[in-house]
């Protein structure tokens, strides 16, 4: 299986560069985000509770994202792989991935962290509050919450898969097309 964890910043580009891997690569995209989201469109008590930590830019419990990607594992048995897309986000996040692919017979390819600064970050995520009408994308005071909720809490993760020899920087600026064929790059030679 070809398991990879798209990783970086809030508004790196790890949604965007997902939907093109699932397709190149017959892969599932898992996207604890999106699950949240979701939730939150379908007002079930998870989504009402998400909701009000997300708007602030604040991770979500680890418990709540952890059964959300047990239950996604469950449901996709016999498939090419996964891409996860802003999961593991905390280091008990990464300890509990690599139980469940464990039990699985599998485990983490690779981790591929795009980089990209702040200032460009913080553009790209007001550009598309314009039209995503994702509270949390609305001001410059959230996406710095989130910001430094990343580099606290998710950050550390690299040296996590960095001491496993799992970690492939990849430089997020350019064109989507440019960092997708970095990207691609980084699989080819695994
Ligand atoms: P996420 O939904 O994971 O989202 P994200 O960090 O905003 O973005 P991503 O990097 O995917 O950006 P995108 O490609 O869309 O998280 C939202 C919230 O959910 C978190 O703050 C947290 O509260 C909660 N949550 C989620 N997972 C959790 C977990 N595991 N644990 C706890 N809490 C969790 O790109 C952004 C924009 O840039 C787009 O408009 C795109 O078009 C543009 N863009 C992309 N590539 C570009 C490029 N090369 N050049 C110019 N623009 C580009």
């Amino acid at each position: 299986m070809l398991n990879i964890v798209l990783f970086g910043p809030p508004g790196a580009g790890k949604g965007t560069q997902s939907e093109i891997l699932i397709k190149d690569y017959n892969l599932i995209h898992l996207s604890t985000g999106d699950i949240l989201r979701q939730e939150i469109n379908n007002e079930t008590e998870l989504g009402l509770k998400a909701k009000q930590l997300m708007d602030k830019g604040i991770l979500v419990p680890n418990n709540v994202v952890i059964g959300m990607i047990n239950s996604q594992l469950n449901n996709n048995l016999a498939v090419n792989g996964f891409i996860f897309d802003g999961f593991p986000r905390t280091t008990e996040q990464a300890v509990a991935l690599d139980n469940l692919l464990k039990k699985k017979n599998t485990s983490i390819s690779a981790m591929i962290s795009l980089k990209v600064d702040d200032h460009e970050l913080i553009k790209r995520l007001l550009e598309r509050g314009k039209s995503s009408g994702r509270p949390d994308d609305q001001s410059k005071e959230i996406i710095s919450n989130r910001i430094n909720e990343y580099n606290i809490k998710t950050a550390p993760l690299k040296s996590f898969y960095d001491k496993q020899k799992r970690l492939y920087e990849v430089n997020g600026l350019g064109s989507i097309d440019d960092i997708k064929n970095r990207i691609n790059t980084v699989i080819n030679n695994l």
